[in-house]
């Protein structure tokens, strides 16, 4: 069985939307028997789509497999650089290594690395993200900005914005995102982001953009440290999220705002991500490696540094901090 005729024969499904396409046109389309489109049917069931055979019309997909496979993501995909290639594996350490690797061996700008579960998912400073199987959306993607090294910290920002843009498009949902890089439903972290730079003399070679997404994931589906802090977009809103549109949603954002990014700099982008901040305009605590400050945060810099005004009046810039309400837990 050629496994690419299969594919191609559910993505012309999938773009017929939601007609049935006669098995006497997908054998011509594809030059081959009707039989040996019936087994590729046969095979595509196999793999979870549920296919309905209408009498004398023909074939429909009714519903897709719950899997991040390219095929999924890409048909639909309205994006013309991120995600047209897609690195799928089903289980892996960490889409950070695979993307770092791809990135060393020239893999092009706008290629993304998808998976259903990590077994060493990394969060900032060698924490650990937990990356519970199929439930979540634990994504790498590769850009290759011709940037300075300096502009690099604003790409985890807008990335934020944009998996803010994401959520609001695919769900009911109004996250907040809480600097730099903690996206938080009901004061609960839903999405973290990482992002790592590959760089030399010449400049930045490749950002390597991590982006954990808890989609679908019930409290007892997180390991117990981090069930009190985590969230999931399902137990947010009560309804089970479809993770290909969510990715599909992420992904067409990130070129529009990344883009806007590298075309007319951070402005635009700064109003939209003060307006999802909960962090500007509140007393905060930053916990840095060795030290501590609390004040208001009165906003971010055109280089994405937060303002902390501190009670005497002097005002700080921070670069990497660990963010708490100042009169709360969270
Ligand atoms: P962070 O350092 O801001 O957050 C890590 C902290 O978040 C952990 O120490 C833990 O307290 C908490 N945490 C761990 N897992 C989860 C979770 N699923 N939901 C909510 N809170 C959690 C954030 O780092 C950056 C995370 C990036 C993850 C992506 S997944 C795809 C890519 N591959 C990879 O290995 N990392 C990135």
């Amino acid at each position: 069985m050629n496994i690419t005729v299969t594919l191609k024969i559910a993505k012309r499904l999938l773009e017929s939307n939601g007609e049935a396409v006669s098995g006497q046109q997908l054998a011509d389309e594809f030059g081959i028997s009707r039989t040996a489109i019936w087994k590729h049917i046969k095979e595509l069931e196999e793999k979870g789509y549920d296919i309905e055979s209408v009498k004398r019309k023909g074939y429909r997909i009714v519903t897709t497999p719950d899997t991040l496979e390219p095929l999924g993501i890409q048909t639909g995909l309205k994006t013309k650089r991120i995600g047209q290639k897609i690195e799928y594996v089903e289980s892996c350490a960490s889409t950070q290594i695979i993307a770092h690797q791809l990135a060393q061996e020239g893999a092009p700008d706008g290629t993304v690395v998808l998976t259903e579960t990590q077994t060493a998912g990394r969060g900032r400073m060698a924490r650990k993200w937990d990356s519970a199987a199929k439930k979540g959306v634990w994504m790498s993607i590769i850009l290759r900005p011709n940037v300075a090294p300096q502009k690099a910290p604003q790409f985890t920002l807008v990335t934020a914005v944009a998996i803010v843009r994401a959520i609001e498009e695919v769900t009911k949902l109004q996250p907040k995102i809480k600097w730099p890089n903690d996206i938080l439903l009901n004061g609960k972290k839903c999405t973290g982001i990482l992002t790592e730079l590959q760089s030399d003399a010449d400049g930045i070679q490749a950002l390597i953009i991590g982006i954990g997404l808890n989609v679908n994931q019930e409290k007892e589906d997180f390991d117990p440290e981090v069930q009190e802090i985590a969230t999931s977009l399902k137990m947010a809103s009560g309804e089970t999220v479809n993770r290909q549109k969510l990715v599909q949603s992420v992904l067409f954002y990130m070129e529009l705002y990344t883009q806007m990014y590298i075309d007319e700099g951070f402005g635009m982008l700064k109003i939209l991500w003060e307006s999802y901040s909960t962090t500007i305009g509140h007393p905060v605590r930053a916990r840095m490696a060795n030290h501590t400050l609390e004040g208001i945060a009165e906003g971010i810099t055109d280089e994405g540094v937060l303002q902390l005004r501190t009670p005497d009046g002097k005002l700080h810039g921070i670069y990497s901090a660990d963010i708490e309400m100042a009169n709360s837990t969270s």
